[in-house]
């Protein structure tokens, strides 16, 4: 089948801002008295903010209260947000930009499907906004990955089924989701994870257009 579309996560694909969302969810495990390594930020890779605080707290087995879970959700956006400033085009992953181009040069459509609420704030401070076609994050989603929803919503937008498109991922969350929905799903740059996907590649410059 003749890929139309290209559906790109961000954190962890386009970017890698993944070891600031690990960095802050220490700082909050650590307040909550949770022991938190990079192993366990796998299974918080592609999860939600609300999801991968709630998956934090069933780690401890610790309840708390609906005021504290949001103060806690704020101050770990806010570390995190903080962390991330200063990035420029320059913090984009290996292989991106030159995939980017080489697609839009044989007319393949292009689509974020991300998690984070603040990817068009990462778009942005990567100078990336105008390079995709289409734009979904975790404001526009109802279901959050490892539901296929993001990448359904992307693929609906630019005219395309799931088997027209592939999609790049990161974590086990994005490629369960790019699986359900019936895309050709790449896992890309985590060895964590290279069985999950039809295909795995160390870095998008690994990726051959024909
Ligand atoms: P935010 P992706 C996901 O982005 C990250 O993988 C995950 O670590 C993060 O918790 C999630 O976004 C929510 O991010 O707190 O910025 O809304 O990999 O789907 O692009
Ligand atoms: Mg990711």
């Amino acid at each position: 089948m003749e890929i139309k579309g290209l559906i790109f996560d961000l954190d962890g694909v386009i970017v890698n801002t993944e070891h600031n969302h690990f960095v802050a969810w220490k700082r909050t495990a650590d307040s909550l008295g949770v022991a938190f390594t990079e192993k366990d930020n796998e299974k918080l890779k592609g999860l939600s903010r609300v999801d991968s605080l709630k998956t934090i707290l069933e780690m401890g087995n610790i309840e708390i209260s609906d005021e504290t879970f949001n103060d806690y959700l704020i101050s770990k956006n806010k570390f995190y947000l903080d962390s991330i400033a200063s990035i420029t085009a320059e913090n984009m992953l290996k292989g991106v930009a030159d995939l980017l181009n080489k697609a839009k040069e044989k007319g393949i459509l292009l689509a974020v499907g991300s998690s984070s609420k603040n990817a068009k704030f990462i778009l942005e401070r990567l100078n990336l906004t105008d390079a995709f076609h289409i734009i979904v994050d975790g404001n526009m989603v109802e279901n959050p990955k490892p539901n296929p929803e993001v990448f359904l919503k992307g693929a609906e937008a630019m005219g395309f089924a799931p088997e027209e498109c592939v999609v790049f991922e990161d974590a086990e969350s994005g490629i369960k989701a790019a699986k359900d929905g019936g895309f050709y799903s790449i896992a890309v740059g985590n060895p964590e994870i290279a069985k999950l996907g039809d295909l795995y590649l160390n870095d998008l410059t690994e990726f051959k257009l024909i």
